[in-house]
């Protein structure tokens, strides 16, 4: 039995998550609290950050080495091309959204959430019991630098993300316009990368990413920027297709 260690709400889990799905493989979600995780998670795996995979005394921390042995393990159905040379431009084009636009989209998506405590108490504490949920928005506003400065959200990192941001969607309608896949002519890792990373953006129906409501203005607005965009359409096409299996949440 696997054991996802995670956010609830968070793209890079999101990607870890899909895997699971995606082979149809049983596993049991512990959610954490943003912050009040770090100190299981080192204990658990050596460092802060979520996803964390275990499965027996195996830990394994960080979506693309979770994605890496689920395909491994259970090859089928196959996230890599078979094709070698695809295989090695989708783990390329994935490893460059995991470095460059998985963070540039979570710093566009704090930038908002950072001004709205109430609202970012509320999407990373869904589910947990009231107590917790009231001294989670209790804590929130104590934490607000600190949680500035994890996401990078200074005015000119938030320039800079929304630019990326941009121009990785821009890619993403260039890349799929043919096939309807980023790399070959079927789904691989790298659209199972592109979409959940730019799920938080994309207003996605899919119960483990659906935003919470009521959504603050600012967040409406900023996901209005590119809700025409075609790739956009393209990731929740990828849902609608490739990740059809109910959330556990
Ligand atoms: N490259 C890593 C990034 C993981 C990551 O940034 N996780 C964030 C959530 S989106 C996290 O757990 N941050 C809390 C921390 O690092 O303490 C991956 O692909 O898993």
């Amino acid at each position: 039995m696997y054991r996802l260690h995670q956010f609830v709400s968070s793209h890079f889990n999101e990607k870890a998550r899909w895997a699971l799905d995606y082979k149809g493989l049983e596993h049991q979600r512990i959610n954490y609290l943003p912050g009040p995780h770090r100190r299981a998670m080192v204990k658990l795996s050596g460092q802060p950050a979520t996803p964390v995979l275990q499965t027996g005394d195996n830990v394994i921390a960080g979506s693309a080495a979770i994605i890496d042995h689920l395909e491994q393990q259970h090859p089928a159905p196959a996230l890599y091309p078979e094709d070698l040379s695809l295989r090695r431009q989708a783990l390329d084009l994935a490893e460059h959204w995991d470095k460059v636009t998985g963070p540039a989209v979570r710093t566009a998506a704090f930038s908002v959430f950072v001004d709205e405590p109430g609202y970012l108490a509320m999407t990373f504490s869904s589910g947990k019991a009231v107590l917790k949920r009231i001294g989670y928005r209790l804590m929130i506003p104590l934490v607000l630098p600190v949680i500035r400065n994890a996401n990078g959200v200074t005015p000119e990192n938030v320039e800079r993300s929304l630019r990326l941001t941009e121009q990785a969607l821009d890619q993403v309608a260039e890349q799929a316009r043919t096939t309807g896949y980023l790399v070959g002519d079927q789904f691989s890792v790298a659209d199972l990368t592109a979409a959940s990373l730019l799920a938080p953006i994309a207003s996605v129906k899919h119960p483990d990413m659906r935003r919470q409501e009521p959504q603050p203005d600012k967040l409406r607005v900023l996901l209005q920027r590119w809700s025409n965009h075609d790739a956009i359409t393209w990731v929740n096409r990828m849902y609608d297709l490739h990740r059809q299996q109910p959330g556990r949440n």
